[in-house]
């Protein structure tokens, strides 16, 4: 079976619109509610994970997917996979130790929707539940693919990727010091790491070729690194009844960002470079591609 997930591949926001119908059903297949007095947990993970967020990292895998013709279930699983992932990062970054936020996707964050106890469990159960997932046979028939893909996905979510990140940035609240190579170190880690894997997910399951690894690897790093500028601008620039999350955190907490560093104007310019750079990565890709290009544009424009 190959992926027929998108019936008109040249329109994003029929494909974003797709991706997110199929992603969330499969979540809230997962996340059944059982009956003991352990449902709390689940609750508080369906909270986090079924709320309107773009699932912009499983449009990615997906769409990384369909350059090597690898079948929607297995897609599906993977982009499933860190989806979970990333929304265990928002909830526990919402933390009162972290972040300490009170909104999230346009709602109260979990920790205040529920507690501190249960959202850090939500956290933890949807962090182990994607591993449960790329480990299930559903995700491929090939062992050795499903290990790479655990691999790949703890490498780029554990400390020498998000999570190191994530360390980076909490001290970085007391060393406003960084320079413009500290700031790309720090978000090529927090958040270039996941969106890395999303891009290289459909590479591993559809066992494509170095060079065409080594394209979407180049494209990742691009497009991540313009995706935390358009947050910085968004952060600096945006409402909180836009974003649907709490703004203007960075700049309360004297934070070095790319927009504090660049400029406004200077920060979109080279978030505009940057997704133009990315596009370019794509060129052995031809039309197979043209989902990538058009998502590296909405990167920048969203105002969400
Ligand atoms: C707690 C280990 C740990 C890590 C947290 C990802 C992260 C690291 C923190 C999130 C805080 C933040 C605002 C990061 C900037 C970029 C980012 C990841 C934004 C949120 O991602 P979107 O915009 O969110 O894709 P939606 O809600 O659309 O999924």
């Amino acid at each position: 079976m190959t992926n027929t997930l998108w019936t008109d591949p040249t329109r994003l926001s029929v494909a974003l619109a797709d991706s997110v119908r199929a992603v969330d059903a499969v979540i809230d297949r997962l996340l059944a509610k059982p009956d003991g007095p352990e449902a709390r947990v689940f609750d508080a993970m369906r909270y986090a994970a079924l709320a309107p967020g773009k699932r912009l990292r499983p449009f990615l895998v997906l769409a990384g997917s369909h350059l090597f013709g690898v079948s929607q279930r297995s897609a599906l699983q993977a982009a499933v996979a860190i989806e979970l992932l990333h929304t265990y990062s928002l909830v526990h970054d919402d933390l009162p130790a972290m972040d300490d936020s009170d909104l999230r996707r346009g709602r109260p964050t979990c920790h205040k929707a529920f507690d501190e106890a249960a959202a850090i469990l939500a956290g933890d159960g949807l962090l182990t539940l994607a591993f449960e997932v790329l480990a299930d046979p559903d995700t491929h028939g090939d062992p050795a693919v499903r290990i790479e893909l655990v691999a790949a996905l703890a490498r780029a979510a554990g400390p020498a990727g998000m999570v190191g990140g994530q360390m980076i940035d909490l001290l970085a609240e007391h060393d406003h010091s960084l320079d413009i190579g500290a700031i790309t170190r720090l978000q090529r880690l927090k958040t270039g790491a996941l969106i890395a894997f999303a891009c290289e997910a459909g590479a591993i399951l559809g066992k494509a070729s170095v060079e065409h690894r080594r394209a979407l690897i180049g494209y990742a790093h691009d497009l991540g690194l313009a995706f935390q500028i358009a947050d910085d601008l968004l952060d600096a620039e945006g409402t909180a009844a836009e974003t649907g999350k709490s703004v203007g955190q960075d700049a309360e907490a004297g934070k070095a960002t790319f927009v504090s560093i660049l400029g406004p104007d200077g920060a979109r310019k080279q978030a505009q470079a940057l997704v133009e750079q990315a596009i370019g990565q794509l060129d052995g890709f031809g039309e197979a591609a043209d989902l990538l290009r058009q998502v590296a544009r909405f990167v920048v424009e969203r105002k969400s």
